[in-house]
């Protein structure tokens, strides 16, 4: 039976069923012993962290039977992924990276897929005809820390559409829409074109958008790229680009947004939409 559903029928539940998928199949699971000192350390401090909260704030049985109902739905509908990327993620990213001295980082969330299709730069991202959007040329060059290119490098990139869906996790939307893997130029430089991405909401219909409306929250984040920066012998670094001006550039439900991070594109000479230029710079590997 074909699937004739078209992304604005993508329900929360389906998109966190394909992102728990995703991470049970991505080879991270059990990937690395935690040892039972550390895992005495931050569990015991966790519930401590919970139990210091109820106490404090004297939570009720209505209050505790709510958080149990809404714990078991999170579950149910598939969005621990997206629960933990928004609220959490953002410190494990600060601490993974906090010795580095090239290009920030910034969180992964729940909607990378590896292995994307790989197109030598300079290219334009996989699109439909009618992609709507404006075009934005995004380009730059990856070097090492002394500044020197690295032409091996490769980009994954990855982002929603205008309507701020993104591929695979959408119905209706081409495989590998808006999703590559680029190796860059012989100079280290890369030229893709792509369409600049819309504003954000995560997924309002489920558990984590049923927490956002409960204690009247918004849902946004800023529109973002998604990147993966790598070359031999240097430390793979996972970001997000942001553009300035954005409505929700100060106020990211999941608090990713650093300075450096945020892009001031610029309309292009021929017309055609915006470019910009971001380089970004490797760490050497540990
Ligand atoms: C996203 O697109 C995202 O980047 C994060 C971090 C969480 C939810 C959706
Ligand atoms: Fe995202």
């Amino acid at each position: 039976m074909t699937d004739t559903r078209d992304e604005t029928t993508a329900t929360a539940a389906a998109s966190g069923q394909t992102a728990t998928e995703r991470f049970r199949e991505s080879g991270r699971v059990g990937a690395a012993e935690i040892s039972t000192e550390r895992v005495n350390l931050l569990a015991s401090r966790v519930i401590k962290a919970v139990n210091d909260t109820v106490l404090e704030e004297k939570v009720t049985y209505d209050e505790y039977n709510a958080l149990k109902a809404w714990l078991i739905r999170v579950g149910e509908d598939g969005e621990w992924p997206l629960f933990l990327d928004v609220w959490i993620e953002h410190s494990v990213e600060q601490v993974a990276n906090e010795n580095r001295h090239g290009s920030q980082g910034s969180i992964e969330g729940p909607y990378y897929v590896p292995d994307a299709p790989v197109q030598q730069s300079p290219t334009k991202l996989p699109m439909r005809e009618d992609e709507p959007g404006t075009p934005l040329l995004f380009r730059g060059r990856v070097t090492n820390v002394a500044g020197d290119p690295l032409p091996d490098a490769k980009i994954e990139i990855w982002h929603a559409d205008d309507l701020g869906f993104y591929s695979q996790f959408a119905p209706g939307l081409p495989e590998w829409n808006l999703r590559a893997t680029v190796p860059v130029e012989p100079d280290g430089q890369f030229h893709i074109d792509t369409m600049q991405p819309a504003p954000y909401q995560i997924p309002t219909d489920g558990a984590c958008g049923a927490l956002i409306k409960a204690a009247g929250w918004h849902a946004w984040r800023p529109a973002h790229i998604h990147l993966k920066v790598s070359a031999p012998e240097h430390q793979l670094i996972t970001t997000q680009l942001y553009f300035t001006g954005d409505a929700h550039i100060s106020d990211d439900i999941a608090s990713a947004v650093k300075e450096s991070l945020i892009l001031d594109p610029q309309p292009r000479s021929d017309d055609q939409g915006k470019e910009v230029t971001y380089d970004f710079v490797l760490d050497p590997a540990e």
